[in-house]
């Protein structure tokens, strides 16, 4: 090899990222462990990168290639932090067990939509749906997809909802989020049965998942696509939006922007404003409203 050749940056893919150091794919499939070189923004899982090797199976990464899409969540600074980029569908999980959260639906719905990633909402565990539950489910699949939203119900102890499920992965990158202890990784190992994907339990004092994923994994599907897994949340913060973009972040709001008769309505209590209208006929949940506005005044909201 020249010695040009031999120093010219290869193209990888992220595919873990651990935070100090990340896992890079190269095109040939083979995985090397880099670090990035100072400078660089914090590498995520779905960057593509130019990297250069250091020794068997590790490297540096040199560059950055730019993002087509990132999804971003609160850094707890007021500022964002990439939690994963390049991403065409960012799957909402949810479960009964533990409780489904709207608010927290809701939320992840605003980040992709303000990201121009689609959302996709699945309801795991449908074993779990007893017939008392059913009008709740029911309820939560047609209000979301009245708005425009799939939702789809599967069960990995089961084996229900699969296929369906699959075929919404085919031909893109998508990322699973949700609450802990939801089945974002069995959801994956059923997909993969070969890999080594941990599973956790629920906690038998709290209901509540043991977050068992602790970084965030890119998977390559055997039916195409990729899937890229998660670590559970207790709760999801979006960070600061300005008030005039968060409204875009609710799908069908926006055909009433620019209505409203003030050019600056929040949307609270203002006199002729065109959303509060359109709740009072029914064109918009009363409940996605509330949403928003405990979006755009958490402190009003904070227990
Ligand atoms: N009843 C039922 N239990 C399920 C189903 N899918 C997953 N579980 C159980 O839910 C628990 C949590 O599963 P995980 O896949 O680890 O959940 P996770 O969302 O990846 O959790 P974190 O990694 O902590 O974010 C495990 O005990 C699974 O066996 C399902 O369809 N039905
Ligand atoms: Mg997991
Ligand atoms: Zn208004």
């Amino acid at each position: 090899m020249s010695e040009t050749a031999a120093n010219r940056p290869l193209q990888g893919l992220v595919i873990v990222n651990y935070g100090k150091n990340q896992l890079v794919e190269a095109t040939d499939g083979d995985i090397h462990r880099c670090v990035a070189r100072r400078g660089l923004p914090q590498i995520v899982c779905g960057d593509e990168v130019e990297w250069q090797p250091t020794g068997k199976k590790t490297g540096v990464i040199e560059t950055l290639l730019p993002r087509r899409t990132t999804l971003l969540r609160a850094d707890g600074n007021k500022g964002h932090r990439a939690l994963a980029t390049n991403i065409d569908q960012v799957i909402i999980e949810a479960a009964l067990e533990p409780a489904l959260d709207y608010y927290l639906i809701d939320k992840y719905i605003v980040a992709a939509e303000l990201a121009n990633i689609t959302p996709l909402v699945v309801i795991n565990k449908s074993d779990l749906i007893r017939p008392e539950d059913r009008e709740r489910i029911d309820r939560l699949k047609a209000e979301y997809s009245n708005i425009g939203y799939s939702v789809l119900l599967t069960s990995v102890l089961e084996n229900t909802g699969i296929e369906e499920f699959i075929n919404h992965l085919t031909d893109k990158t998508s990322i699973l989020v949700g609450q802990s202890g939801v089945g974002k990784s069995s959801l994956i190992k059923r997909l993969l049965p070969a890999r080594d994907i941990e599973v956790g339990k629920l906690s038998a004092a709290s209901g509540l998942g043991k977050h068992t994923t602790t970084s965030t994994t890119l998977y390559h599907l055997p039916r195409g696509g990729k899937l890229i897994d998660s670590p559970g949340v207790r709760d999801f913060h979006l960070g600061e939006v300005d008030g005039s973009d968060l409204a875009y972040g609710f799908r069908e709001v926006q055909a009433y922007l620019g209505q409203c008769r003030f050019n600056d309505c929040r949307h609270l209590s203002e006199p002729h404003c065109a959303v509060i209208a359109a709740v009072a006929a029914g064109d918009v949940l009363e409940r996605r409203l509330e949403s928003y506005r405990r979006l755009l005044q958490p402190e009003k909201y904070k227990p």
